[in-house]
Protein backbone atom coordinates (compact mmCIF):
# COMPACT_ATOMS: atom_id res chain seq x y z
CA UNK A 1 0.00 0.00 0.00
CA UNK A 2 1.67 3.36 -0.61
CA UNK A 3 2.15 5.79 1.69
CA UNK A 4 -0.18 8.02 0.70
CA UNK A 5 -2.70 6.25 0.62
CA UNK A 6 -2.29 4.92 4.22
CA UNK A 7 -2.15 7.65 5.56
CA UNK A 8 -5.41 9.31 4.32
CA UNK A 9 -7.58 6.51 5.56
CA UNK A 10 -7.27 6.08 8.82
CA UNK A 11 -10.22 6.88 10.01
CA UNK A 12 -10.06 9.47 12.96
CA UNK A 13 -12.85 8.30 15.97
CA UNK A 14 -14.34 10.34 18.61
CA UNK A 15 -11.19 8.98 21.58
CA UNK A 16 -12.61 7.57 24.81
CA UNK A 17 -10.29 7.37 27.85
CA UNK A 18 -11.28 4.11 28.99
CA UNK A 19 -10.82 5.03 33.02
CA UNK A 20 -13.45 7.77 31.95
CA UNK A 21 -11.74 10.69 32.21
CA UNK A 22 -12.38 13.74 31.36
CA UNK A 23 -9.03 15.39 29.75
CA UNK A 24 -9.36 16.53 26.39
CA UNK A 25 -8.06 14.36 24.17
CA UNK A 26 -6.88 13.81 20.37
CA UNK A 27 -8.78 11.47 17.76
CA UNK A 28 -5.51 10.88 16.00
CA UNK A 29 -3.42 8.27 16.42
CA UNK A 30 0.51 8.85 16.70
CA UNK A 31 3.26 7.19 16.89
CA UNK A 32 6.68 7.81 18.69
CA UNK A 33 9.80 6.12 19.10
CA UNK A 34 13.52 6.74 20.41
CA UNK A 35 16.68 7.09 17.95
CA UNK A 36 16.77 8.05 13.94
CA UNK A 37 16.00 4.44 13.40
CA UNK A 38 13.00 4.48 15.08
CA UNK A 39 11.21 5.88 11.71
CA UNK A 40 11.41 2.45 10.80
CA UNK A 41 9.93 0.66 13.77
CA UNK A 42 6.76 3.70 13.00
CA UNK A 43 6.04 2.79 9.65
CA UNK A 44 5.38 -0.71 10.99
CA UNK A 45 3.39 0.48 13.84
CA UNK A 46 1.30 3.13 11.76
CA UNK A 47 0.34 -0.18 9.05
CA UNK A 48 -0.70 -2.37 11.96
CA UNK A 49 -3.13 0.45 13.47
CA UNK A 50 -4.21 0.70 9.52
CA UNK A 51 -5.26 -2.94 9.22
CA UNK A 52 -7.06 -2.80 12.35
CA UNK A 53 -4.21 -4.12 14.48
CA UNK A 54 -4.70 -2.10 18.32
CA UNK A 55 -2.17 -0.09 19.80
CA UNK A 56 -0.45 -3.19 21.76
CA UNK A 57 0.01 -4.58 18.34
CA UNK A 58 1.50 -1.69 16.76
CA UNK A 59 4.09 -1.41 19.65
CA UNK A 60 4.85 -5.37 18.69
CA UNK A 61 4.77 -4.95 14.91
CA UNK A 62 7.27 -1.76 14.74
CA UNK A 63 9.47 -3.04 17.43
CA UNK A 64 10.05 -6.12 15.53
CA UNK A 65 11.54 -3.83 12.62
CA UNK A 66 14.62 -2.68 15.05
CA UNK A 67 14.93 -6.43 16.40
CA UNK A 68 14.97 -8.24 13.05
CA UNK A 69 17.21 -5.34 11.65
CA UNK A 70 20.87 -6.66 11.19
CA UNK A 71 22.40 -3.60 11.04
CA UNK A 72 21.13 -2.27 13.96
CA UNK A 73 23.66 -3.66 16.86
CA UNK A 74 21.73 -1.96 19.51
CA UNK A 75 18.65 -4.16 19.18
CA UNK A 76 17.93 -7.52 18.65
CA UNK A 77 20.09 -9.24 16.06
CA UNK A 78 22.84 -8.79 15.72
CA UNK A 79 23.47 -6.82 18.65
CA UNK A 80 26.24 -6.26 20.30
CA UNK A 81 27.07 -8.85 22.60
CA UNK A 82 28.07 -8.90 26.77
CA UNK A 83 31.80 -9.63 27.39
CA UNK A 84 31.78 -13.26 27.00
CA UNK A 85 30.16 -12.84 23.47
CA UNK A 86 26.64 -13.89 24.61
CA UNK A 87 24.04 -11.50 22.58
CA UNK A 88 21.47 -11.01 25.70
CA UNK A 89 18.25 -9.02 24.79
CA UNK A 90 16.11 -7.45 27.26
CA UNK A 91 12.34 -5.79 26.51
CA UNK A 92 9.02 -4.75 28.00
CA UNK A 93 5.00 -4.21 27.15
CA UNK A 94 2.81 -2.53 28.55
CA UNK A 95 -0.85 -2.09 27.68
CA UNK A 96 -3.90 0.68 28.15
CA UNK A 97 -4.71 -1.80 31.31
CA UNK A 98 -1.60 -1.62 32.63
CA UNK A 99 -0.92 -5.23 32.18
CA UNK A 100 3.20 -5.68 31.38
CA UNK A 101 5.14 -8.04 30.57
CA UNK A 102 9.19 -8.41 30.29
CA UNK A 103 12.15 -10.33 29.40
CA UNK A 104 15.42 -10.23 31.09
CA UNK A 105 18.83 -11.48 29.50
CA UNK A 106 16.96 -13.77 26.82
CA UNK A 107 19.16 -15.29 24.57
CA UNK A 108 19.08 -17.20 21.22
CA UNK A 109 15.33 -15.54 20.25
CA UNK A 110 15.28 -12.56 17.98
CA UNK A 111 11.75 -10.67 19.18
CA UNK A 112 12.10 -9.86 22.86
CA UNK A 113 9.30 -7.99 22.83
CA UNK A 114 7.09 -10.39 21.40
CA UNK A 115 8.37 -12.65 24.10
CA UNK A 116 7.34 -10.12 26.74
CA UNK A 117 4.13 -9.83 25.36
CA UNK A 118 3.54 -13.81 25.67
CA UNK A 119 4.52 -13.41 29.47
CA UNK A 120 2.09 -10.56 29.49
CA UNK A 121 -0.61 -12.82 28.07
CA UNK A 122 0.04 -16.25 28.48
CA UNK A 123 1.13 -16.10 32.12
CA UNK A 124 0.26 -15.27 35.87
CA UNK A 125 4.47 -13.22 35.72
CA UNK A 126 5.02 -10.04 35.04
CA UNK A 127 8.90 -11.02 34.04
CA UNK A 128 10.95 -14.03 33.08
CA UNK A 129 14.73 -13.70 32.83
CA UNK A 130 17.54 -15.83 31.09
CA UNK A 131 16.94 -19.55 30.78
CA UNK A 132 13.37 -19.74 31.83
CA UNK A 133 12.38 -16.88 29.44
CA UNK A 134 14.16 -18.64 26.46
CA UNK A 135 12.30 -21.96 27.50
CA UNK A 136 8.85 -20.26 27.56
CA UNK A 137 10.05 -18.73 23.93
CA UNK A 138 10.53 -22.53 22.58
CA UNK A 139 7.25 -23.61 23.97
CA UNK A 140 5.59 -20.98 22.79
CA UNK A 141 6.63 -21.00 19.06
CA UNK A 142 9.88 -19.28 19.16
CA UNK A 143 12.77 -19.83 16.78
CA UNK A 144 16.15 -20.58 18.40
CA UNK A 145 18.56 -18.49 16.20
CA UNK A 146 22.17 -17.29 15.89
CA UNK A 147 22.29 -13.58 17.21
CA UNK A 148 25.74 -12.99 17.35
CA UNK A 149 26.52 -11.95 13.37
CA UNK A 150 29.91 -11.37 12.68
CA UNK A 151 30.10 -7.61 12.44
CA UNK A 152 29.09 -7.68 16.30
CA UNK A 153 31.50 -10.61 16.71
CA UNK A 154 34.45 -8.87 15.27
CA UNK A 155 33.80 -6.04 17.20
CA UNK A 156 33.60 -7.62 20.22
CA UNK A 157 37.09 -9.36 19.54
CA UNK A 158 38.45 -5.63 18.77
CA UNK A 159 36.69 -4.75 22.09
CA UNK A 160 38.49 -7.46 24.26
CA UNK A 161 41.76 -6.18 23.37
CA UNK A 162 41.73 -3.49 25.81
CA UNK A 163 38.71 -4.55 27.77
CA UNK A 164 38.02 -0.82 28.55
CA UNK A 165 34.14 -0.32 28.76
CA UNK A 166 33.31 3.33 28.25
CA UNK A 167 29.54 3.19 27.21
CA UNK A 168 29.82 5.71 23.84
CA UNK A 169 27.29 8.54 23.29
CA UNK A 170 24.55 8.12 20.88
CA UNK A 171 25.97 5.57 19.69
CA UNK A 172 22.97 3.85 18.01
CA UNK A 173 23.04 6.71 15.18
CA UNK A 174 26.36 6.62 14.97
CA UNK A 175 26.48 3.27 14.60
CA UNK A 176 23.57 2.79 12.35
CA UNK A 177 23.93 1.32 8.42
CA UNK A 178 27.60 2.43 8.72
CA UNK A 179 29.82 -0.12 7.42
CA UNK A 180 32.06 -1.35 9.33
CA UNK A 181 29.69 -0.67 11.95
CA UNK A 182 32.28 -0.73 14.96
CA UNK A 183 34.91 1.86 14.56
CA UNK A 184 37.89 0.95 16.71
CA UNK A 185 35.39 -1.44 18.41
CA UNK A 186 33.82 0.58 21.34
CA UNK A 187 31.06 -0.22 24.20
CA UNK A 188 27.64 1.54 24.11
CA UNK A 189 24.18 1.84 24.75
CA UNK A 190 21.05 0.88 22.58
CA UNK A 191 17.15 0.65 22.62
CA UNK A 192 14.28 1.51 21.06
CA UNK A 193 11.75 2.76 22.86
CA UNK A 194 7.98 2.79 21.13
CA UNK A 195 4.73 4.20 22.01
CA UNK A 196 1.82 4.45 20.18
CA UNK A 197 -1.83 5.67 20.84
CA UNK A 198 -4.34 4.20 18.68
CA UNK A 199 -7.74 6.34 17.37
CA UNK A 200 -9.84 5.75 20.41
CA UNK A 201 -7.13 7.63 22.53
CA UNK A 202 -5.39 4.14 24.06
CA UNK A 203 -1.82 4.51 24.95
CA UNK A 204 0.61 1.25 24.80
CA UNK A 205 4.30 1.27 25.05
CA UNK A 206 7.21 -1.01 24.46
CA UNK A 207 10.77 -1.15 24.83
CA UNK A 208 13.64 -3.77 23.43
CA UNK A 209 17.70 -3.58 23.52
CA UNK A 210 20.79 -5.66 23.45
CA UNK A 211 21.43 -3.31 26.05
CA UNK A 212 24.61 -1.83 26.97
CA UNK A 213 27.67 -3.82 24.67
CA UNK A 214 30.12 -5.36 26.64
CA UNK A 215 28.49 -5.16 30.07
CA UNK A 216 28.79 -7.59 32.23
CA UNK A 217 27.27 -11.16 31.72
CA UNK A 218 23.99 -11.26 33.56
CA UNK A 219 23.48 -6.69 33.57
CA UNK A 220 20.20 -5.79 33.31
CA UNK A 221 19.55 -2.26 32.00
CA UNK A 222 16.24 0.09 32.49
CA UNK A 223 14.69 -1.42 29.38
CA UNK A 224 13.26 -4.89 30.71
CA UNK A 225 12.32 -2.64 34.04
CA UNK A 226 8.66 -1.67 34.00
CA UNK A 227 9.07 2.05 35.43
CA UNK A 228 12.54 2.83 34.59
CA UNK A 229 13.11 2.10 30.89
CA UNK A 230 9.05 1.83 30.43
CA UNK A 231 5.84 3.03 31.64
CA UNK A 232 2.02 3.62 30.74
CA UNK A 233 -1.13 4.82 32.37
CA UNK A 234 -3.41 5.52 29.93
CA UNK A 235 -5.29 8.03 32.11
CA UNK A 236 -2.17 10.29 31.51
CA UNK A 237 -0.06 9.00 29.20
CA UNK A 238 3.36 7.09 28.66
CA UNK A 239 6.96 7.25 28.55
CA UNK A 240 10.23 5.13 27.70
CA UNK A 241 13.90 5.90 27.97
CA UNK A 242 17.10 5.22 26.08
CA UNK A 243 20.96 5.24 27.39
CA UNK A 244 22.87 4.84 30.57
CA UNK A 245 20.08 2.33 32.42
CA UNK A 246 21.52 2.62 35.86
CA UNK A 247 20.95 6.19 36.26
CA UNK A 248 17.01 5.22 34.65
CA UNK A 249 16.70 2.99 37.44
CA UNK A 250 17.52 4.67 40.37
CA UNK A 251 15.35 7.37 39.38
CA UNK A 252 12.43 4.96 38.58
CA UNK A 253 12.89 7.46 35.45
CA UNK A 254 9.87 6.76 33.04
CA UNK A 255 7.11 6.70 35.84
CA UNK A 256 8.62 9.70 36.67
CA UNK A 257 7.65 11.19 33.92
CA UNK A 258 4.40 10.19 33.41
CA UNK A 259 3.78 11.41 37.31
CA UNK A 260 5.68 14.42 36.36
CA UNK A 261 2.60 14.24 33.74
CA UNK A 262 -0.23 13.81 35.49
CA UNK A 263 0.61 16.50 37.49
CA UNK A 264 1.03 19.12 35.01
CA UNK A 265 4.09 19.02 32.93
CA UNK A 266 3.82 19.03 29.56
CA UNK A 267 5.98 15.96 28.09
CA UNK A 268 8.95 17.97 27.39
CA UNK A 269 9.32 19.80 30.79
CA UNK A 270 8.51 16.02 32.56
CA UNK A 271 11.75 14.68 30.59
CA UNK A 272 13.81 17.86 31.19
CA UNK A 273 12.88 17.33 34.98
CA UNK A 274 13.53 13.84 34.92
CA UNK A 275 16.94 14.48 33.11
CA UNK A 276 17.50 17.40 36.05
CA UNK A 277 17.14 14.81 38.74
CA UNK A 278 19.78 12.45 37.20
CA UNK A 279 22.49 15.36 36.66
CA UNK A 280 21.26 16.30 40.65
CA UNK A 281 22.09 12.92 41.94
CA UNK A 282 25.18 12.35 39.66
CA UNK A 283 26.44 15.86 38.97
CA UNK A 284 30.18 14.70 37.62
CA UNK A 285 28.58 11.39 35.75
CA UNK A 286 26.32 12.97 34.10
CA UNK A 287 28.78 14.83 32.02
CA UNK A 288 30.04 11.51 30.34
CA UNK A 289 26.84 9.72 29.58
CA UNK A 290 23.77 9.90 27.78
CA UNK A 291 20.46 9.68 29.09
CA UNK A 292 17.66 10.40 26.99
CA UNK A 293 13.60 10.26 27.80
CA UNK A 294 10.85 10.27 25.11
CA UNK A 295 6.80 10.57 26.62
CA UNK A 296 3.11 10.90 25.38
CA UNK A 297 0.13 12.61 26.68
CA UNK A 298 -3.20 11.73 26.14
CA UNK A 299 -3.78 14.82 24.30
CA UNK A 300 -1.16 13.68 21.86
CA UNK A 301 1.62 15.95 22.69
CA UNK A 302 4.98 14.29 22.96
CA UNK A 303 8.80 15.20 24.09
CA UNK A 304 11.67 14.55 25.12
CA UNK A 305 14.61 15.82 26.64
CA UNK A 306 18.52 14.23 26.99
CA UNK A 307 21.68 14.90 29.35
CA UNK A 308 23.99 14.96 25.99
CA UNK A 309 23.20 16.29 22.19
CA UNK A 310 22.97 14.21 19.73
CA UNK A 311 19.31 12.11 21.06
CA UNK A 312 16.57 11.95 18.07
CA UNK A 313 13.36 10.46 18.11
CA UNK A 314 11.23 9.78 15.68
CA UNK A 315 7.04 10.46 15.15
CA UNK A 316 4.46 9.59 12.91
CA UNK A 317 1.22 10.62 12.63
CA UNK A 318 -1.64 10.99 9.97
CA UNK A 319 0.32 13.48 7.97
CA UNK A 320 3.45 14.11 9.76
CA UNK A 321 6.69 11.44 9.48
CA UNK A 322 9.70 13.45 11.19
CA UNK A 323 12.69 13.22 12.86
CA UNK A 324 13.49 15.27 15.74
CA UNK A 325 16.58 16.19 17.60
CA UNK A 326 15.91 15.79 21.44
CA UNK A 327 16.62 19.21 23.48
CA UNK A 328 19.46 18.51 26.22
CA UNK A 329 20.81 19.35 29.40
CA UNK A 330 24.75 19.94 27.94
CA UNK A 331 24.88 21.52 25.22
C1 LIG B 1 20.39 -0.24 28.94
N1 LIG B 1 19.00 1.64 28.44
O1 LIG B 1 20.59 -1.43 28.79
C2 LIG B 1 19.65 0.48 27.88
C3 LIG B 1 20.56 0.83 26.80
C4 LIG B 1 20.11 1.98 25.99
O2 LIG B 1 20.57 3.66 24.52
O3 LIG B 1 19.04 2.41 25.97
N2 LIG B 1 20.95 2.61 25.26
O4 LIG B 1 20.81 0.39 29.90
Amino acid sequence: MDRRHFLGILPTLPALNDLGSELPMVNSPIIISTWDFGRFANRMSWKTLLDGGSALDAVEKGINVAEEDEQNQTVGKGGLPDREGHVTLDACIMDQYSNCGSVMGLENITHAISVARKVMEKTPHVILIGDGAYQFAIENGFKKENLLLAPAEKAWKDWLKTSKYEPKMNIENQLYRKQPPMPGGKDNHDTIGLIAMDAKGNICGGCSTSGMAFKMRGRVGDSPVIGAGLFVDNEVGAATSTGVGEEVIRCVGSHLVVELMRNGYSPEEACKEAVMRIVKKSPEKSKNIQVGFLALNKRGEYGAYALQPGFSFAVKTADTEVVIPGKSYYK
